[in-house]
């Protein structure tokens, strides 16, 4: 049994064990201190990759750290089972998406199972199951009732030959992906969820989340983009009595307004549009190439004059009022007052135009800033501004706004960038919306006894329009309100609906009677959840957002926020490597093919040189990518694990390697053989039989006895408790799991000189390895489960308890002293306090750099300066 390290014998013997014994079956136990921790859950592709492995063993380790620290652990893991990519493969291969989508998640179960992570099956599921949303319909009826549910036009990417709507992903330099037609921006109904209602919680929020990145909480934040400022409103100067209204930050800056700016669509466009064909011109022109807010402030200004005066509140004149293309419909009032002295859009406008540039803010000495190549956009006292001269900006921003609050042409207004929530999808895989329409009684939402609306699984889409508007069986029915003919909505949902409370359902993924039962205010929030950056801002959001309002609904959930504590794992990256085509084309070649020497790489097929590129996340565009599965079978999960969490720390990029594969692989090794090695001596000595039929072997040992230790036992004993609390630290606080492991080795290293056959000091060793294998167990679990049974114990060690260093062990009556060969520094030593001299040399001669230099060599001479240094004369 203990003879080589076969890591696909012992992955797999543990891997059986652990599904006989259902070892991470989650069980509520009140009263026991929970432990939720999570990964963000797969989109069901295919295949795992290097990113995702990453991903799943940060939290697996995570997860059977807390295990051993005696919480009550639940980690599941789900599919988030509905998208394009099953119905694109529909399109493309004639698979039903439904079999397409289970049959990559009975691969991807399989590919899980292999790299050991301790799941709980039984609590998994795939979102597109009828019994996962019909909830998420029933909440949606729930919100429509509280009116937290609309419709309004809104725009889409419509293909007009194949007559249906795009994803942004499937417009391609502005024409369809399959037609090659050109896009063109429509309006057509769709529901919105009033996310806005929330912005102001979602932003407090924030600051209740001391375990979350600041990175990501910055990023949510300018997301819902709350400001602070005042709408103000221009008489229109055709004596009709109507007002334009701005939204504007800056009332300070109100006397240097030159013109004010209207976006395409605002109504007084339009109806200028109607009598001034430039203005027609112009709003025809805007429609199509669609205002993107990313693009806006970088994409030329261009806009055309309404013919419409309004007048300055303040002042009095006369105020011109233009169509610009970087006004916002959406945003604010969908107007703007301009001051291009002090904002760089209407400065780079004004120019364009040749509209004046009065300046009103001071530069930071009093003087009139430059304005001569760029707005100056910085606070600063009042110029040229009547009465406010001179005041700065706080106290400009109040006298301003009490002066057009006096005059009923002004009020302070919060805006928030945050736009509500279109979730209408015009496709076929995602969860259908539950919405009738009748000619008689309207928008009717299906009666909770009606959920779910089941999506129709058989259905062959064609990539030109959504099937489910083809399919008459699918979309008559009856209304439930009046009994009449009716038409169902046939759009789905955003399929961030459905991972917007998967966390949640995962409490009670059985729960038949509600969306969440009981268990959920056990489970939740969530401790720990782990996931890529890319989620940031949308995911995290809608989650949070959902979670509220499942706690408004009088669902048991904990608390107000889902995830306790993020971590946002870096990417793992790759070499890249290429030939230059004859096409002009890259070619790029995987790096599992291609051998590197220095700087020089050749492709192994064929012996020629390839081109080194830079280093990148590993993906299909660049062919760096390296197959996770080739991986395991060639070096075992427990390699790969070690190596995910051994080379950088987990927020950081993690840069694949070859060599540093082999390196974890001869680490476990090396472990492997260690602990044989201490377990066949311990047999030949006499202390225990070996028992090679499998029987559990008599294993008796001298108890360790901490006071009777020699120097050198002291010193490894004390190497030990370090490690252990080094392990905790890095481990359960930090999350630098990188670090811990390079503690283990150093143990390891430590282990390999302490040359000891004393009863003590195979106790101590012993000891030590035991703290190793509880140590490294949450991340190398396979190989720790086998040689934590060789070493003598009875119970599984993921059941066995975390190790707690000995405070005594640590405190040091070790020093450390310099040696010298002919006063020469060759190296470091530890030794106890009050060491005599023969063991003092006898450890400096064992120094792996010091034997180098003494080799060959007669020692003239031996030095030792007690507590200092050791200089060998030769
Ligand atoms: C005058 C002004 C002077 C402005 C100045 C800025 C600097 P935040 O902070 O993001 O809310 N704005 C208002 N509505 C807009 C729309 N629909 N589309 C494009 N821009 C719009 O930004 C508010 C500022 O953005 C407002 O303050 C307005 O320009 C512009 F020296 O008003 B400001
Ligand atoms: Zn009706």
């Amino acid at each position: 049994m203990f003879a080589q390290y076969n890591p696909a014998e012992v992955e797999s013997s543990a891997q059986a064990f652990w599904a006989k014994t259902e070892a991470y079956k989650a069980i509520e136990k009140p009263g026991v201190e929970k432990y939720y921790c999570l990964s963000m859950f797969p989109y069901p592709s295919g295949r795992l990759h290097m990113g995702h492995v990453r991903n799943y063993t940060i939290s697996d380790v995570i997860a059977r750290y807390q295990r051993m620290c005696g919480k009550n652990v639940l980690q599941p893991i789900g599919f988030d089972a509905f998208g394009l990519p099953a119905e694109n493969a529909a399109i493309k291969g004639g698979v039903a998406p439904a079999a397409w989508t289970y049959a990559n998640m009975e691969y991807m179960k399989q590919q899980f199972t292999e790299l050991g992570f301790a799941y709980d099956w039984s609590r998994s599921f795939a979102t597109c199951t009828p019994e996962y949303y019909r909830w998420e319909q029933w909440l949606f009826t729930q919100l429509y009732k509280k009116g937290l549910v609309y419709r309004k036009n809104s725009v889409v990417n419509w293909d007009p030959v194949d007559n249906t709507v795009l994803a942004n992903e499937q417009v391609i330099d502005g024409r369809g992906w399959r037609s090659g037609a050109i896009v063109e921006q429509r309006q057509i109904p769709q529901w919105f969820l009033k996310i806005t209602a929330y912005a102001d919680e979602l932003l407090a929020g924030l600051t209740t989340l001391p375990g979350w990145p600041d990175a990501v909480k910055t990023m949510q934040e300018n997301w819902i983009g709350k400001s602070q400022g005042l709408e103000i409103d221009f008489a229109l100067c055709n004596g009709s009595g109507e007002n334009i209204t701005v939204y504007t930050t800056r009332p300070d800056t109100l006397y240097g307004v030159s013109f004010l700016s209207v976006a395409a669509q605002h109504p007084l466009a339009l109806k200028a549009a109607e009598s001034n064909a430039a203005v027609a011109a112009f709003i025809a022109e805007a429609g199509k190439s669609g205002v993107a807010e990313a693009t806006l402030a970088t994409t030329e200004k261009k806009g055309v004059p309404l013919g419409v005066e309004v007048i300055h509140p303040l002042t009095g004149e006369r105020v011109p009022v233009w169509a610009a293309n970087f006004v916002l419909m959406g945003y604010g009032t969908g107007a703007v007052m301009a001051v291009p002295a002090h904002d760089q859009r209407d400065w780079e406008f004004a120019g364009a135009y040749g509209l004046p540039r009065p300046v009103v803010i001071a530069a930071a000495d009093g003087s009139a800033p430059d304005i001569s190549t760029l707005a100056y956009t910085d606070h600063g006292a009042l110029l040229n501004s009547g009465s406010f001269s001179g005041l700065p900006f706080e106290q400009a921003f109040d006298a301003i706004a009490q002066a057009l609050s006096a005059k009923q042409q002004g009020r302070i207004r919060t805006n928030y960038r945050l736009r509500d929530w279109g979730v209408s999808r015009q496709r076929y895989w995602g969860c259908p919306i539950p919405i009738i329409y009748c000619k008689d009684c309207g928008d009717v939402a299906v009666p909770e006894k009606d959920l779910p609306v089941v999506l129709p699984e058989d259905l062959k889409p064609d990539g030109a329009a959504s099937v489910l508007t083809k399919t008459p069986s699918f979309y008559e029915c009856v209304c439930p309100s009046c009994g009449r003919p009716a038409r169902r909505e046939t759009d789905t949902f955003d399929t961030f609906f459905e991972s917007s409370w998967y966390f949640a359902r995962f409490a009670c993924p059985d729960s038949d009677g509600a969306m969440l039962d009981a268990r959920a205010k056990y489970w939740l929030p969530v401790d720990q959840y782990v996931g890529g950056i890319e989620h940031a801002v949308l995911h995290l959001l809608y989650a949070r957002f959902f979670y509220k309002l499942m706690r408004d609904a009088g669902l048991p959930v904990g608390g107000d926020e889902p995830f306790k504590n993020l971590l946002c794992q870096g990417m793992v990256v790759s070499g890249t490597y290429y030939r230059d085509h004859h096409s002009g084309k890259k070619e790029w070649l995987n790096p599992a093919d291609v051998d590197v020497v220095g700087t020089t790489a050749t492709l192994r097929s064929d012996g020629g040189a390839v081109q080194i590129g830079g280093r990148e996340k590993m993906s299909k565009s660049k062919n760096n990518g390296v197959d996770p599965a080739t991986i395991i079978a060639s070096h075992g999960a427990d390699a790969v694990r070690l190596f995910m969490m051994f080379t950088a720390p987990p927020e950081q990029s993690l840069e694949w390697s070859e060599a540093g594969i082999d390196g974890a692989a001869r680490f476990l090794k090396r472990l492997w053989r260690m602990v044989a090695d201490a377990c066949a001596f311990e047999s030949a000595s006499g202390a225990f039989e070996r028992i090679e039929d499998g029987r559990q072997p008599r294993r008796e040992r001298e108890t360790l006895n901490p006071a009777s230790l020699n120097p050198a036992q002291k010193v490894l004993r004390r190497k030990t408790h370090q490690t252990i609390a080094k392990f905790g630290d890095d481990m359960g606080r930090r999350l630098q799991f990188n670090t811990a492991v390079a503690s283990a080795m150093e143990l390891v290293n430590a282990l390999q000189k302490f040359d000891d056959a004393s009863p003590q000091g195979r106790a101590v060793r012993h000891e030590a390895l035991s703290a190793l294998v509880l140590c490294l167990a949450p991340i190398t679990p396979h190989i720790c489960h086998t040689l934590w049974q060789e070493l003598g114990n009875s119970g599984p060690v993921i059941d066995a308890v975390w190790p707690r260093a000995d405070a005594s062990a640590l405190t040091s009556d070790a020093i450390k002293l310099v040696v010298q060969v002919n006063g020469k520094l060759r190296g470091h030593i530890e030794v106890a306090v009050g060491s005599d001299n023969a063991s003092v040399l006898a450890a400096a001669k064992a120094d792996a750099n010091v034997a180098k230099f003494l080799a060959g060599t007669v020692i003239k001479k031996e030095i030792v300066v007690p507590g200092k240094l050791v200089n060998f004369v030769v």
